[in-house]
């Protein structure tokens, strides 16, 4: 049933939304950026497994991520986007807060270049001592220091 199949993939959409999307507008890290959920999907960028995962490598899972975004291909996440039905909330919640985070030039769009190089909020936060790799650890320790906060 198609109806069902797009409000299915409107959902997994906003569940792929990079944990960068919630960032504080202060830039430190909140609740908001995506909390303990972004920090588990950093996993998902350990393309080696090997438990680690480096920065070429998120960068590698945010760009395979993009065409998720970019549905129409036209090299922009825009609100042209999202499914009719989930189109008033380009203004409000996640997707303005990741409009916040990304859209640098403010053209109200995303454009690929914009995304791919934007902020990494939740992997910084996990990369405790700032050398480029996240490790298991890390992730664990940052979402312990979550809950505690
Ligand atoms: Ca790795
Ligand atoms: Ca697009
Ligand atoms: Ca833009």
């Amino acid at each position: 049933m198609p109806f069902a199949r797009n409000i299915i993939s409107a959902l997994a959409l906003v569940a792929v939304m990079p944990a960068a999307v919630q960032a504080a507008p202060s830039g430190r890290p909140s609740h908001d950026f995506g909390g303990e959920e972004a920090l588990e999907r950093i996993r998902a960028a350990d393309a080696n497994k090997d438990g680690v995962i480096t920065r070429p490598e998120l960068l590698k899972h945010r760009t395979a991520e993009w065409p998720r975004l970019d549905r129409n291909g036209d090299s922009y996440f825009s609100k042209e986007d999202l499914p009719g039905f989930a189109r008033s909330r380009w203004d409000s919640g996640r997707l303005a807060t990741m409009r916040q985070t990304y859209d640098t030039n403010r053209d109200g769009r995303i454009s690929r270049a914009e995304f791919s190089s934007g902020p990494t909020p939740a992997y910084d936060m996990a990369d405790a001592n700032r050398d480029g790799r996240v490790t298991e650890a890390e992730i664990k320790s940052a979402i312990s220091a979550l809950k505690q906060s």
